[in-house]
Parts: C-alpha cells; structure tokens; sequence
C-alpha cells in the first residue's frame, strides 16, 4: 500500500476521499484550513466529482453537511474550534435528527491560541451533543480514524465529531493508505420523519439518542484507538487523550512505559478501562490538551480519595499546549530535549504587509476621526485586526467575527456618534451581513468600512463568497444608494479618500465605505500563475 508524507489535516483529507466521501464542506480557519485545500487540489478527488467549495460560514457548511447526508452520501464538515459556536445550532441538532450517510465533523482546535481568541475545547461540545468523539494521537490514527468514523456513523445512524489540535493538524509523518471505497449510492432515509424536527418527533429521536449511549461507550471499549497498555510501577496509572499519549511515549525512546496508560482517543471514555486503571493504581495522571475535562470527570464533585493530577491541580499547566517537556516535568523527569533559540533569531511579531492596502484605509480613516477623539472603531476578525498595532493603532475592538458592526450599532444606541465598524470582505459575507440588516432597520448612524481585498487573507487567500457582490448585497439589504461609497486606497489617492472619510463620519444615517484593492499576497500569486502559464505555452 502507499505511504505518503502528510501533515495531520492533509492525513484526514485523504483519508476522506480514500473512504469514499463525497463532499467536504467548510470555512477557512487555522488550524484546519488544509484539509479542504488539500481535497480542493487532488487530482483524485477531481476525478471522484467530490465537492470542496468553501461556504459563507461554518453554519452554512454544517449545514450542508447534514443535507449530503440525508441524501445518504458520507460527508465532512472541517472548521476551527471557534467556528463550531458558529455552526453550533445545526451542530447539536443534527445530533437529534442522525445520520444517514456518514456524516463526520472535524473541530480543529488551538491551545495557546496560536491564532485565535480563546483555547475552547471541542471535546465539550461533542458531549455537549452526546455524539462519539474520535482524538488521533498521530497522522496514521488521523487518516485510519476517517474511515472509522464514517463507519461508525453510518452503524451507529450519528454525527461523530473528529478533535485535533494545531500540533497534529501541522506536522507531518508517514501514513499508510488504506484501498479506496467507492462512494456510497444516493439513498434517502429508511425513517421519513427522522429530520423533521417537531417536538413530538425530536422528543422520540432525543430519546433514541439517549438509549444510544451505552452503545457509544461498548465501541469506545471494544474500538482499537482505546487502549489499556499494562506497566510494572502501580503508584502511578497514566491517562493520556489524544495526541498527548505521542509526548508521554516521546519520553521514552523505546515506547516502554514503567506506569500503567490508559491510550484515550474515543469518547465516551470507556468506563471498564478508567475503572481498572483507577483500582490497579495509587494515583492518576491525566494528560490532556485543551481544558481538563477527563480529569475533572475523574475527580467528580466529591473526590473518590486517590490523587488525580493534572491541569487543575497545577501538576500540569491549566493553559496552553502541552509538549513532551511539560509531560516529562509532570512525570518527574529530566527535561533534556529541544534547543535553546539563538539570541541571533529575532521574534516577529505579526504584520500588515508592505503594500496592504487596509494600510491605506487606515491612514484615512486615523486622520478623519481623529477630531471625534479615541476609542470608537469596532473592528472584526482578519487580516485588518492587526491595524490595533502601532504605528496604526486604528481599532478598539475584536471580539469574535461579524461583531464589528452590530458593536458599533449597540455603542451608537448608547449615544455614540460617530461609531465605525470595520470589516473584511469574507467576514462580512460569513457574518456581517445580519447585523448590517439590523442597522439598516434601525437607521443606525454608524459608518461600516467593509474592507473589500477580494479575498480571506488572513487564512492564506481562499476565495471570498463576497467576491464581486460586496455593494449590490449592502444595496440588497437596503443601504442609501448615495452612501455607499467605494475608495480605491492607494497612497496617491489618500486626500480625496480621507474628505470621503470624514462626509460620512459626519452624517447621521447609515454609511458604508468600501476600500477595494485586492491583497498583494494574492495578486503576487496570481501574477506568478499567469506568468509560468505564459512561459509554458511559448
Ligand atoms: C468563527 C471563525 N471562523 C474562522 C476564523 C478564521 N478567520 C480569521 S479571519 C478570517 C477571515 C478573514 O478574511 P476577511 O474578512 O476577508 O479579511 P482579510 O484577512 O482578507 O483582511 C477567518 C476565516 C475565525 N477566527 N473565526
Ligand atoms: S495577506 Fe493580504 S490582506 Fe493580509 S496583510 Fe498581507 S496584503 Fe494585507
């Protein structure tokens, strides 16, 4: 069989075309972005006709992920942790109504917010929806575990939600292909009623799903990801979730651990195993990454008596990542692996790049409030965050996506005036576009930047759903045709752009300004693609 060298996303995205999926259905966000680009570029995933187009956001993907599963085909939705309280309503619901094809959902999270606000763990969110939760320790367990899960779901007729976390997402090991499946046959569901989501029929399917649990638990037992690996020294049993049993085994070079280890990558935790580990040991290690939630289930309210250690007890840190120092330090071994970084590598903190064009729109939109004092520009999730930084220091805000324009509305509400949202082109799309609604029907007086670089930059340039579409939509919604304004934000234009800037700040109604030139990053590619396409046709 074919081995490849694949990062953790590239390992699952082929894993799906391998397991015979038939669409994926995502939003980009690090750290789960290459999974849809890798099927976005295969070959093979071309010629299986298997869908890869981004949505607007991860509800709109979810969602769609649910509709190719009740058309009896194996779908995956991918998205990063935060996504997931997007698409939490179609999330948790689709818990209730089943599955019919294989429907599988990857949440990618990032401990020590690498690139995100928070460090949520998903895991919460899969036993918020009472569904099983597959955790791969390695690349190899990520791609065999695809094929599982669709398995799973289709036996089992539920979502099953995949956990990652940055470090597995975006390293790369050896992976060994399985044979590939063919998709599975258009089929509608046996049960007509299961998706229709009336109280009398999610009451029974709620029902269903409750009776389902031991099932979930009896595969978690009997399923190979599980594992209970016997040691010699009981004074300490070892828990380790995910890809926190590769650092414990990354402490012991030739995979022989002294402690009894619970391997835990299914969810429900089997219960017999914790049981035995628990009995046969005098205290409990738990090494998890994310928030303690084994650990805290393990030490319940009242504490059956014996030592469980972990991140609450501070044996462990309560955030951030772990590594296999940290996990070497809470065995109490000497930490001697990695590198010091040399004095002579200088730290690089993020960065507009040189020629970005929200530069320009910052410099107008800086000198046009500044009269109207700090402290007024609600700003959103993208490339343009990094306008909070100096020399800019532009923005005040930056809570969660969509957030700039229905914060300004609450701030104007409050009497502010002139309140400003900023915002990109692909985050208005994902959701920015309700709250501008709102807005409109309030006649807020507030002044939206839609900052339109006809891209999703911040993820690496994926193609934005606003493309071409940003005035007619706000035009859509019912935006006044004279204030909405469109800017070409370039340093020689920066006179004419600021006296636009300032109008708008100053009138008493809604007013949207829409900077548009595309992100450099993506023009360079674009021009080098055109370019080597020349070269090869003379
Ligand atoms: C709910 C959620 N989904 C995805 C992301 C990842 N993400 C951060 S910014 C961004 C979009 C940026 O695109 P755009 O708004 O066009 O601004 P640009 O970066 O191009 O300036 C995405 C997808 C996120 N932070 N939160
Ligand atoms: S990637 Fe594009 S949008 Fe982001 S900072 Fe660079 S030029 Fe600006």
């Amino acid at each position: 069989m074919q081995k490849l060298l694949l990062l953790g996303d590239e390992a699952i995205a082929q894993g799906a075309i391998d397991a015979g999926m038939s669409g994926v259905f995502a939003y980009p966000g690090t750290p789960s972005t290459e999974i849809t680009e890798y099927v976005q570029k295969s070959k093979e995933a071309k010629e299986k006709n298997i869908r890869s187009n981004w949505g607007a956001n991860e509800k709109t993907a979810m969602e769609a992920a649910i509709g190719m599963s009740y058309a009896g085909k194996r779908a995956m939705v991918a998205m990063k942790h935060v996504g997931l309280n997007v698409a939490a309503d179609a999330f948790i619901n689709s818990a209730i109504t089943g599955a019919n094809g294989g429907l599988l959902i990857v949440a990618a999270d990032d401990p020590s917010m690498h690139s995100s606000q928070n460090e949520q763990d998903s895991r919460f969110f899969g036993q918020f929806a009472m569904i099983p939760i597959l955790e791969p320790s390695s690349q190899q367990e990520a791609y065999d575990m695809v094929h599982y899960g669709f398995e799973l779901s289709e036996t089992m007729g539920v979502p099953v939600m995949m956990r990652i976390t940055t470090r597995l997402a975006h390293s790369r090991a050896g992976v060994d292909r399985k044979a590939s499946k063919e998709q599975n046959e258009y089929h509608l569901p046996k049960d007509k009623y299961q998706y229709i989501l009336l109280p009398a029929i999610a009451r029974k399917q709620y029902k269903k799903l409750l009776g389902q649990q031991e099932d979930f638990e009896k595969a978690s037992l009997e399923d190979s990801f599980n594992k209970y690996i016997d040691g010699e020294d009981k004074t300490r049993g070892i828990i380790a979730c995910g890809l926190a049993y590769n650092y414990l085994m990354e402490n012991y070079p030739d995979r022989i651990v002294p402690n009894p280890v619970l391997k835990l990558c299914q969810y429900p935790p089997p219960k017999e195993m914790v049981r035995k580990l628990y009995d046969e040991c005098d205290s409990i290690l738990v090494l998890e990454d994310g928030y303690p939630l084994i650990e805290a289930d393990l030490k319940g309210m009242l504490n059956l008596g014996k030592t469980i250690n972990g991140r609450l007890d501070g044996n462990l840190p309560r955030d951030g990542e772990l590594n296999p120092n940290i996990v070497a330090k809470s065995l109490g071994m000497e930490v001697t692996r990695g590198e010091n970084i040399p004095e002579l590598v200088a730290g690089r903190p993020p960065s507009l790049c040189k020629g970005c064009s929200h530069i320009d729109s910052y410099k107008a939109l800086n000198e046009a409030i500044a009269p109207y004092g700090d402290g007024r520009v609600f700003a959103d999730i993208g490339c343009y965050t990094l306008g909070a930084l100096p020399p800019y220091n532009a923005i005040n805000s930056c809570v969660d996506m969509g957030a700039s324009i229905t914060m300004a509305k609450g701030a104007s509400d409050a009497g502010m005036f002139p309140a400003v949202a900023v915002i990109g082109d692909s985050t208005f799309t994902h959701s920015g576009m309700t709250g501008l609604l709102d807005a409109i029907n309030d006649n807020s007086p507030i002044t939206v930047f839609i900052m339109d670089n006809s891209t999703t930059g911040m993820t690496g340039g994926q193609t934005s759903s606003a493309l071409g579409k940003v005035d007619q939509i706000c035009e859509g919604l019912g935006v006044d045709k004279e204030h909405i304004k469109v800017l070409k934000p370039l340093h020689k234009f920066h006179e004419e752009n600021t006296a636009v800037v300032t109008e708008e700040l100053a009138y008493k109604g809604l007013s949207v300004i829409i900077p548009r030139r595309e992100c450099v990053q993506t023009l360079n590619k674009r021009m080098r693609a055109k370019f080597s396409a020349k070269k090869i046709t003379v």
